[in-house]
């Protein structure tokens, strides 16, 4: 039997609109709270060890936030994505995009789609991505279709999914389902 391997894998989480739960959302899956953090000043970082196929994996989490003067940072934060992915008996790191907008609100996915050539040209196409519909307990007030999300997460080569940090729906799912695809 293989032997366990401990990886480190940084996920950025990126959104194009302010507000659109990011923070929440981490702060969920590191915690498993569900706790108001107000506006995202400069970056957050996170850390948590989960276990994939019996091998530990440190997830270092990176909370950008989608202000105009900060998104000119996001390449900093993306730096460094040439080296994944990572082979399956290295113990170097991958790297790993959410991308989000909020289920509520047409513009948050319009501003995410404006971060899709951003992130084309700062990682190399083998970056594990998703893309997540975040705040999905609010599905009464939706107000982009479920299919149109989906069909622009397929275009640019992203698994769909949405998750809440209000219930915890899908919270734990969306990280696992990255990371699986080491
Ligand atoms: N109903 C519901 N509301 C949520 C959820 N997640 C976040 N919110 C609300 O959305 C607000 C913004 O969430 P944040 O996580 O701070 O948003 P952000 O994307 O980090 O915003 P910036 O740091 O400004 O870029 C929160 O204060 C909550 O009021 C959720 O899962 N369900
Ligand atoms: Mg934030």
């Amino acid at each position: 039997m293989a032997e366990s391997k401990d990886l480190s894998f940084n996920i950025v989480v990126i959104a194009g609109e302010i507000a659109t739960g990011k923070s929440v959302f981490i702060n969920r899956f590191a915690t498993n709270a569900y706790k108001l953090l107000g506006h995202t000043i400069g970056c957050g970082y996170y850390e948590k060890t989960i276990s994939v196929d019996k091998t530990k994996v440190q997830l270092n989490i990176w909370d950008t936030n989608s202000l105009g003067g900060t998104r000119s940072l996001l390449p900093v934060y993306l730096d460094g994505t040439d080296r994944a992915p990572v082979p399956s008996d290295s113990s170097s790191y991958a790297f790993g995009i959410i991308l989000t907008y909020d289920i509520q609100s047409q513009k948050s996915f319009l501003s995410a789609s404006e971060m899709i050539p951003i992130i084309n040209q700062n990682c190399d196409k083998k970056v594990n991505r998703v893309f997540v519909g975040l705040k999905c307990d609010l599905r009464h007030n939706r107000a982009v279709l479920q299919e149109d999300a989906q069909e622009f997460a397929g275009k640019h080569k992203m698994k769909y999914m949405e998750a809440s940090a209000l219930t915890g729906e899908n919270v734990e799912d969306v990280f696992y389902s990255l990371s699986g695809r080491l």
